[in-house]
């Protein structure tokens, strides 16, 4: 509970901060956007990794404050970056069901991006396959996020809950392929199977998608091949800092 009190601290005292990964179009190597990711600067304790500390918040239901906290962050940010001239860039956050469980959810969305000043068709949020089967109301919770103008995508898709008969009933926009089918994409036959797969349905259907963890030259020409147009990972950059994004971006104009 040590954990739980800091945290409680951390979230009056700013030690929070978000790095971002770039979105990468693989055709044309340009930045088309970046996903948001949550660190935690202790004082004492250095770097703490959101693996250690979202488990704890989601418990505890510190996510509810955190998360806004970092929606607000997100928004602001990029809203900064477009004025600043940067090509429209979507943002994407990372969204626990125990957000989505939250009754305020909606109206705290809906006012943060407001005070932000931030375009919400440049928003997504990122949920996990898991809230389909965790989550009642799904697709109405997911419609009101539409309806305000924000796409959703569904991250480490593949790897839960996955079912065809959620990808055609629910009001989604975009899938995360994970990144264990792109870690060996071009040595296993079954792994570029199941993304080819992935590629043709989500075509079929109207949905984009985007290739997570791509940490190889091999790996992009694999879903070059494929007709893969998105994709983040290692291999085109870790997330960043907001000052190490910008020399990111100057170093890809
Ligand atoms: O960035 P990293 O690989 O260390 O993230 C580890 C895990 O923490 C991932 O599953 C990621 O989705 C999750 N995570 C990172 N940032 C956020 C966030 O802002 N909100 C939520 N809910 N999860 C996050
Ligand atoms: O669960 P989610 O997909 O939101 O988490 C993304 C996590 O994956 C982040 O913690 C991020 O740091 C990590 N990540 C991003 N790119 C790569 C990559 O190329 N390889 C690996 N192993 N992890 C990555
Ligand atoms: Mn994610
Ligand atoms: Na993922």
């Amino acid at each position: 509970r040590l954990l739980e009190s800091a945290m409680r601290t951390a979230i009056k005292e700013d030690q929070f901060y978000i790095e971002y990964q770039p979105k990468i179009n693989i055709e044309t190597k340009r930045v088309i956007g970046m996903e948001a990711l949550v660190r935690w600067n202790h004082p004492d304790l250095g770097t703490i990794s959101p693996g250690k500390f979202i488990p704890l918040a989601e418990e505890t239901g510190l996510i509810i404050p955190l998360g806004e906290w970092i929606l607000k962050e997100s928004c602001t940010q990029t809203k900064k970056w477009h004025d600043a001239g940067y090509n429209p860039l979507t943002v994407s956050v990372n969204v626990s069901v125990r957000q989505l469980e939250d009754p305020f959810f909606i109206d705290k969305v809906r006012t943060i991006v407001q005070e932000s000043g931030l375009d919400p068709t440049w928003l997504e949020v990122e949920v996990t396959e898991s809230i389909f089967a965790d989550v009642k109301n799904t697709v109405a919770i997911l419609n009101e996020i539409r309806n305000l103008g924000i796409q959703i995508s569904v991250d480490d898709f593949g790897t839960g809950y996955s079912s065809l008969s959620y990808i055609k009933n629910l009001p989604i926009d975009i899938l995360k392929v994970d990144q264990s089918f792109i870690k060996d994409i071009h040595q296993n036959e079954e792994s570029n199977a199941i993304v080819q797969a992935i590629l043709k349905i989500a075509d079929s259907i109207g949905l984009q998608v985007i290739a997570e963890g791509i940490e190889l030259q091999e790996h992009v020409e694999k879903l070059s091949i494929n007709g893969c147009k998105f994709g983040q990972g290692y291999f085109f950059s870790r997330p960043l800092k907001v000052n190490a994004f910008e020399e990111f971006m100057e170093s890809m104009l």
